[in-house]
């Protein structure tokens, strides 16, 4: 478009306008403008157009210039089908794996909670959850029927159950920042849900949202700012990943009074697993003993399943540990001259970690890191093509970032590693409805279903008590909705009891818990001298209460889990696993009163 022509266009906009026309011709993407009608009409929508103009080019870090040249640069390469990783020899990386129980988990568990309130903590929450069918936002999501708590409630309960212990071992008053990053999609009902239960729990001004802006959609390679489908006046926007959390904490500054402050240890996570935080003080404690920069959580990983692989790459002298997407590995593995590729070692598992999204980060070196980056991410693009000559998009393109790729941004030399646990133990995420959970189930695959993560809670739960000897019997198998579940028994403990494996240990002796039960202790300080439960039990006491339950015999119908005949409205939970919960008869201990109750009958 001649530039006369431009300014003739934009004769009755304001300069702000002016400009933003002639940023987007001098961008070649004057199509964008290319249906508007003469001056003096349509001004209106004009207006909004250029300012979501505005908007996307102060939102992506050197504008919108830099977004187009980046993705030209990006799509050609993909266009010629290059790999990233094209030259590095895959290694595996180091780390400690840690058995739930050992003496080395209860050690760096120890050593985790004497920081654990030194930390913050930073949740990812700016994605919609499409595959889910689930109609709110995910924080929002019940992680589990039996006390109806929702994610983000479970979060903040185990962040301040850790500060608590942390507190209690350094004598330090700390509080633990929460920050949860949002997006347009999730910003309002994201701090709705903290308004209506009182930030549950947490103090004023402990948790901040952040939200992170969207990025241009592209039509092509050259590359085409795309448009709505049904609206040729907005343009179409897509989220740019979870790695933009690292830029919106530099532009933040908070970083920089935390480490004024003395918090030490950053923890990232995302919005749907609820075993994370099981994990964090051993992690914790890893980045301790190992002065780790970057620690990342893993699991042992299936081959082909759709989670990257943690790897040490290697190439001309210099290394980087750094996940690599599971689209990639397999690549990666060939090109380096393993013609097996993503494949199982003799243990069964890829000999590459499963990466879950959950890391530690030091303060210290992440601040000195975004002095010098800014957090930016460099990001990457993964075109859908229409055709085999890849001159088509089948949907309309974006850059994106990743949050876990970190470690792109340290100088060489730092320490990145992993503390790898079962996955039992700290990943059960939940990301599929019901039908590809179901799919996904029979392909021998983690279903990752709201199901299926509600039975890997209880079956940690479990675990806790087992480990500490008590008798837990083993519950059926059953499938609600087709994806199969083990619920029974349900155990749910309150995160104080659960934050330190070690202390839980002599709580509990002469338990035996039958395979139909169900136990719910919602107490900070419980004692189980002697209980043998065939029904339902459920503990609440205020804080300040010391519950001892000694020879306690519970028999009563208990609950039962029934199939949904038929899920109704979207946003309730119970749409997305299948099933319900019916309370025939509980046994309810409820202590109101602060100081020692011993219960017998
Ligand atoms: N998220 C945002 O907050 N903003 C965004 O723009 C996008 C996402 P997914 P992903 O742990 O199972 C990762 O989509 O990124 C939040 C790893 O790459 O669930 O596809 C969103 O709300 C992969 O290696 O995961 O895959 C959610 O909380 C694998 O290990 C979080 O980011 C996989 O996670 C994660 O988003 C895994």
């Amino acid at each position: 478009m001649q530039s006369s022509n431009i300014e003739n266009l934009a004769v009755d906009l304001d300069s702000d306008d002016q400009a933003t026309v002639r940023l987007l011709v001098a961008l070649d993407q004057s199509h964008l403008l290319a249906h508007w009608p003469p001056p003096g009409e349509a001004t209106e929508k004009k207006r909004r157009m250029l300012a979501q103009a505005r908007e996307l080019d102060a939102s992506y870090p050197g504008g919108l210039r830099r977004y187009l040249d980046r993705a030209r640069e990006l799509l050609a390469a993909a266009r010629r089908g290059e790999n990233p990783y094209a030259g590095n020899e895959p290694h595996v990386p180091h780390g400690r794996q840690l058995t739930f129980g050992s003496d080395e988990f209860l050690g760096a568990e120890e050593v985790g909670l004497s920081v654990a309130n030194r930390c913050a903590f930073i949740a990812v929450a700016g994605g919609l959850g499409e595959r889910l069918g689930f109609g709110g936002i995910k924080l929002a999501i019940r992680a589990e029927v039996a006390t109806g708590s929702c994610f983000l409630q479970r979060y903040l309960g185990h962040v301040l159950a850790l500060q608590r212990a942390g507190n209690a071992r350094s004598r330090v008053n700390g509080r633990a920042p929460v920050i949860i990053m949002t997006s347009d999609g999730t910003h309002t009902g994201t701090r709705r849900l903290l308004e209506e239960h009182r930030f549950f729990g947490a103090a004023p001004g402990q948790v901040t949202l952040l939200k992170q802006g969207k990025v241009p959609a592209l039509s092509d390679d050259r590359p085409t700012i795309a448009t709505s489908v049904d609206d040729s006046w907005h343009i179409k926007t897509k989220p740019h990943g979870h790695g933009d959390i690292h830029a919106l904490l530099h532009q933040s500054g908070l970083p920089r009074q935390w480490l004024n402050q003395g918090v030490r240890w950053l923890v990232f996570h995302q919005d749907t697993n609820p075993l994370t935080f099981y994990g964090v003080p051993a992690t914790l404690g890893v980045s301790e003993q190992e002065f780790f920069d970057m620690n990342s959580v893993v699991v042992p990983r299936r081959p082909g399943e759709a989670a990257g692989g943690v790897v040490r790459l290697e190439q001309a002298g210099r290394s980087l540990t750094i996940n690599v997407e599971y689209n990639q590995l397999d690549p990666l593995l060939r090109a380096a001259g393993h013609p097996e590729g993503d494949a199982p070692d003799a243990s069964g598992s890829s000999p590459y970690p499963g990466n879950i999204n959950v890391f530690v980060i030091s303060l210290e070196s992440y601040v000195r890191t975004l002095d010098r980056t800014g957090g930016v991410i460099p990001d990457f693009v993964n075109p859908k093509y229409a055709d085999s000559d890849r001159s088509r998009f089948a949907s309309p393109a974006r850059l994106e970032c990743m949050m876990q790729d970190y470690p792109k941004l340290l100088e060489p030399g730092a320490r990145v590693g992993f503390t790898q646990f079962e996955r039992g133990v700290c990943f059960s995420a939940v990301k599929n409805g019901l039908s590809e959970a179901a799919r996904r189930q029979k392909a021998g695959l983690p279903p990752e279903s709201a199901a299926t993560a509600e039975a890997d809670l209880y079956a940690l739960n479990r675990r806790y008590l087992s480990t500490a000897g008590a008798v837990v019997e083993t519950g059926p198998t059953r499938a609600y909705s087709g994806v199969e579940v083990e619920l029974f028994p349900i155990v749910l403990l309150s995160q104080e009891l659960t934050v330190s494996l070690a202390e839980f240990l002599p709580r509990v002796s002469n338990v035996r818990i039958s395979a139909r039960s169900t136990l719910v202790i919602d107490a900070a300080d419980v004692v189980l001298d002697g209980l043998v439960l065939d029904g339902a039990l459920v503990v609440r006491a205020v804080p300040g209460a010391r519950v001892v339950i000694r020879g306690l015999v519970v028999r009563n119908r208990g609950w039962e889990v029934t199939e949904l005949e038929e899920a109704t409205d979207s946003s309730d939970s119970r749409a997305i696993r299948g099933y319900d919960f019916v309370r025939h008869e509980t046994r309810l201990i409820e202590i109101t009163e602060p100081g020692e109750h011993i219960v017998q009958t």
